[in-house]
């Protein structure tokens, strides 16, 4: 509970309408898109510039108040959880474009900006933001960057991280730190913009970002092809990658599916079922390559898949508005699980260690935990599967998470086996601490370790996140 001198020294830097003390406000800001942990923070700050964060930052370090970042909220790691009694930064008011240069293709925004405005702002002035996912509703570029959110595009462009060019940042010890500046090429001595990408709140709170964007795509056609197993999968990427520019390759099983079409009423992509699904995005034009021969080559490479009994069936979209259809069946799929509350996974591995991960961790699964309905989807171009695991109705809330913990230390220690990750790019926050053992060797942990407490003296910022 917050003291009336220090309600009084938090209002006096955001003013009071900007200090939230009502449940409803402390249990929305409190929480993510997880559903472990009730949310109970002190309060909720709005701050409206980096200097009223900077202010905070000081005022908690001088009372030893734990300060938890918050965006969009729709981390799936607990990364966002307030459940200590925390007071919550929320970055809403900084949402504002704060400079854009044509020159340079950057735009300076404030962290709590929506990503979707950011992808529209981009496309206004003719160019690009290409890190997308399904949540770019209501996520915040602020998060995603704390995050290194990746996303549909990953195979082609890559994940927030290459896409930050500048950022400022206050960190634990209430210092302003304007790192990069947008620049290109910058050797002057290590890259702290690059420890705070990904850091999940704990070294600092990002408050404005310059982001890099790039020219539009040209038109685009979409795949979805019926596949044989878990390992044909991975031919068919070989397949088309060797011969595409693909700006992704997604897959999913037909649980997923099955899901999907249950929960969205979305038209199945063709006649028949498949074990699996294959989703490939390419672009149809290319220079003076005409989308016509695009097109053709794609066909040319799934009659090949046929062949060698990799892909069942397959469609390829005929218009915008057909690819974006074959889309949803990917994108909804998290959505169409929510209310399942399943356990999630979100591993990854090389892509070409894939064919074996898959093969043995499929056996795990279906050995260990045959009660389990296991729902695979992902960003299997990059190596990263998402799996989700439903509850058994037999089984408690309770009775299920302890089971679905051991399941997690079994692919942990696979994925050690395989030099694999035990977070792609979902963050560890608080769901997955107990396993970055798996991914990260003693020394790695000590060094982190170091690096927060160069950043985070006063170890205010998001305790308990990535390890303690
Ligand atoms: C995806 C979205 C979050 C989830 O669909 O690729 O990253 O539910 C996920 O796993
Ligand atoms: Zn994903």
């Amino acid at each position: 509970m917050l003291s009336k001198i220090i309600i009084e020294q938090l209002i006096a830097i955001v003013g009071e309408s900007r200090l939230l003390l009502e449940a409803d406000d402390l249990k929305r800001f409190g929480i993510d898109r997880t559903t472990l942990w009730k949310p109970a923070p002190c309060a909720v700050l709005l701050p409206g510039s980096i200097a009223e964060v900077q202010a905070i930052v000081c005022l908690a370090g001088q009372h030893n108040l734990a300060l938890v970042p918050s965006g969009g909220r729709t981390g799936l790691s607990g990364g966002a959880v307030a459940k200590d009694g925390e007071l919550v930064v929320a970055m809403n008011r900084l949402d504002q474009i704060v400079d854009f240069n044509p020159i340079d293709r950057t735009v300076t925004v404030g962290a709590g900006m929506i990503t979707a405005d950011l992808q529209d702002f981009a496309e206004k002035q003719g160019l690009y933001y290409p890190v997308n996912f399904a949540s770019t509703g209501s996520s915040q570029i602020g998060g995603n960057i704390a995050t290194n959110a990746g996303g549909i595009k990953v195979i082609k462009y890559g994940m927030t991280r290459n896409w930050v060019a500048g950022l400022r940042v206050v960190n634990g010890a209430g210092d302003i730190l304007d790192l990069n500046k947008g620049l290109v090429k910058n050797n002057a001595g290590y890259d702290l913009r690059h420890l705070f990408i990904g850091s999940e709140g704990t070294l600092g709170i990002i408050c404005e970002a310059t982001i890099q964007l790039t020219r539009l795509p040209a038109e685009s056609a979409v795949m979805v092809l019926g596949v044989r197993d878990f390992p044909a999968i991975m031919d068919v990427l070989g397949c088309f990658a060797a011969d595409l520019d693909l700006t992704a390759f997604e897959f999913f099983s037909q649980q997923a599916l099955d899901r999907v079409v249950e929960h969205r009423g979305h038209a199945k992509p063709f006649e028949g079922v498949a074990p699996f699904y294959a989703l490939l995005e390419f672009e149809t034009a290319r220079g003076a390559i005409s989308d016509r021969a695009i097109s053709d080559r794609a066909m040319t490479l799934f009659e090949s898949c046929v062949r060698q009994g990799w892909v069942l069936d397959g469609v390829l979209s005929q218009s915008v508005a057909q690819a974006q259809n074959l889309w949803k069946l990917r994108e909804d799929i998290s959505e169409s699980l929510w209310h399942l509350k399943p356990y999630k996974n979100d591993i990854s591995v090389r892509v070409s260690r894939m064919p074996n991960f898959l093969c043995e961790v499929e056996l795990l699964v279906e050995q260990q935990y045959p009660d389990f309905e296991i729902v695979w989807y992902g960003h299997i171009g990059d190596g990263n599967l998402h799996l989700n695991i439903l509850k058994p109705e037999a089984l408690s809330v309770d009775q299920f998470n302890a089971k679905c913990v051991n399941v997690s230390s079994e692919i942990g220690q696979l994925l050690a086996k395989y030099e694999g990750s035990i977070s792609a790019e979902h963050g560890v926050g608080l769901l997955k601490k107990d396993y970055l053992h798996y991914s990260r060797s003693p020394q790695e942990m000590d060094m982190m370790r170091s690096i927060k407490r160069a950043f985070d003296p006063r170890h205010i910022l998001n305790p308990g996140k990535l390890f303690d």
